[in-house]
């Protein structure tokens, strides 16, 4: 069953962004539940106020179709994936911005390959809790834990913003490829460094938002908490600082996993329609006023 974002589903035709649900975690190692996180996001959606007051749109004017999720093969992490990719493309293909609602961080690497053969190179911003870049977890190299090491392998620039989980292999390979890092602590002990995230970032952006990345006092459901992480108002600037100075190319939530905890499905929604606002706002799909 399709399920729409927000209150104002508009045929495929006329949709220029199109939400993409990727129910699949099935490489998650701890608390499994991912699955439901596109079925909460889009249930909470249709709660959310139309009307953004800091931006002064309603997001929603840019047209929003949201599109079947994608299927996954149990027991085939690989197939799985294809399925993700191919999914993926047919959108963007079609000229569609694609918002991707995981599911688990795995899926960034499909959707991140989609992005590249579609619409060229860029950079990826990664926010998150944890960096990512085991080059394999619990025997797969398809794990939650492994994409950004397998997209590094890929060739793409990354920058990491909002860590406070990293063993010494990936801090001496982020150091070895170039990986900017700006972990969490920093961030609170300094402010957000804007001027170093966007240096650090090329034109082009491609964004994976880990629902972890954030404190746990804002979302608690996520998978793999962490204490220390991002105020939903810290995360919302970063985005801000980044949607007004780069060109966004596509972009995925992922690692929400529902637990009763309303204001969570509610913070993961209203973030995401944020963003869809401010690429509105970028691409001159929306205007003040
Ligand atoms: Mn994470």
């Amino acid at each position: 069953m399709r399920l729409p974002f927000g209150e104002r589903d508009v045929p495929y035709r006329e949709a220029r962004v199109v939400v993409l649900p990727v129910p699949y975690d099935l490489s998650l190692s701890f608390l499994p539940g991912a699955r439901r996180g596109p079925e909460a996001i889009l249930l909470a959606s249709r709660e959310l106020e139309p009307f953004l007051l800091e931006l002064g749109v309603a997001p929603e004017e840019v047209g929003i179709h949201a599109a079947e999720a994608v299927p996954f093969v149990a027991g085939s992490a690989e197939e799985s994936h294809a399925l993700i990719r191919e999914a993926a493309l047919a959108h963007l293909r079609a000229g569609k911005f694609l918002v991707s609602l995981g599911g688990d961080h795995s899926i960034a690497h499909p959707l991140v390959l989609a992005h590249r053969e579609a619409l060229g190179e860029f950079s990826l911003l990664h926010i998150d809790a944890h960096a990512d870049l085991y080059p394999e977890w619990q025997g797969s190299a398809y794990s939650h834990a492994s994409p950004f090491y397998r997209l590094l392998q890929e060739g793409f620039p990354l920058v990491q913003v909002g860590l406070r989980a990293m063993d010494r292999d990936a801090l001496a390979l982020v150091r070895e490829r170039g990986v900017a890092l700006f972990p969490a602590h920093r961030i609170h002990r300094q402010g957000l460094p804007l001027g170093e995230i966007l240096g650090a970032l090329g034109e082009r952006v491609y964004l994976s938002f880990d629902f972890d990345a954030l404190d746990p006092a804002v979302m608690p459901s996520v998978g793999t908490p962490l204490p220390g992480g991002l105020s939903y108002r810290q995360a919302v600037d970063l985005l801000e600082a980044v949607f007004r100075e780069k060109e966004v190319v596509g972009m995925e939530f992922v690692e929400l996993s529902p637990n009763g905890q309303f204001h969570a499905e509610m913070t993961a929604a209203q973030l995401v329609y944020h963003a869809i606002g401010l690429k509105g706002l970028q691409a001159g799909w929306l205007g003040p006023g």
